[in-house]
């Protein structure tokens, strides 16, 4: 049963990301449907798509689900295989912990630092919330890779490094300083075919959103 994802920019589309990686881990066979974010015809085209008026969405098997952590776990249910989940099951409480604090948080490096794969060179000064939000963000990842051993965050990819895939590309835009550890997940995970895909397809793009070029 195919499924259809349907996906805002590449170049700016945090939450799509998200939900992408995981349905190409699933192994889920599916098509790709992009909406351009921040135009005049996304509103109606959405409101057809998705109850949330939000993307991603996913349909499949007759089912609409939408929200990328929704998402993430109806992939995880319905593809136990791919292991999107640690087995271990400290390890499993910690990944869902991780991921569900980034998709209900960190508003400061969402609002400071947009998702802008295809730049680099990037500053943003922030302010005293982004500096605790980073430092929170490494200090998670640190603990992680400690216990793992690495190479993800808790050892083989799963939805934790699909949640903030999006913040890898962030401090590689904005230049965020790494201990030695977080520079190497970072390496790993941007050196992923997947990361590598979105990437091109980012650099694809010509659509630009002002409000997403910060600094
Ligand atoms: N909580 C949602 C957030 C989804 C979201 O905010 N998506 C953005 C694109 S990254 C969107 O659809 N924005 C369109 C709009 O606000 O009009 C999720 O995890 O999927």
């Amino acid at each position: 049963m195919k499924g259809t994802l349907i996906i805002g920019n590449y170049n700016y589309s945090s939450w799509s990301l998200r939900a992408w990686l995981v349905a190409r881990w699933s192994g889920l066979e599916f098509e790709e449907q992009r909406l351009a974010l921040d135009t005049d015809q996304f509103p109606d085209e959405v409101q057809a798509l998705s109850p949330s008026g939000l993307v991603p969405v996913l349909h499949h098997d007759e089912k609409i689900v939408w929200d990328s952590l929704a998402i993430a776990e109806y992939l995880a249910e319905r593809f136990p295989q791919a292991r999107l989940w640690p087995a271990d099951e400290t390890m499993r409480v910690t990944a869902r912990s991780l991921s569900a604090e980034m998709h209900g948080g960190f508003t400061s490096l969402r609002s400071q630092m947009p998702m802008n794969c295809r730049a680099s060179g990037r500053k943003v000064k922030g302010d005293a919330t982004l500096a605790r939000d980073i430092q929170r963000i490494t200090l998670a990842w640190s603990e992680a890779l400690r216990i793992s051993g690495g190479p993800c965050l808790f050892g083989a990819r799963c939805i934790a490094d699909a949640m903030f895939a999006p913040v890898v590309f962030r401090f590689a835009t904005y230049g965020v300083p790494l201990d030695d550890s977080l520079a190497e997940y970072s390496k790993h995970m941007l050196a992923m075919p997947e990361l590598q895909l979105w990437h091109a397809r980012a650099c694809a793009e010509v659509e630009v959103i002002e409000t997403d070029e910060v600094g």
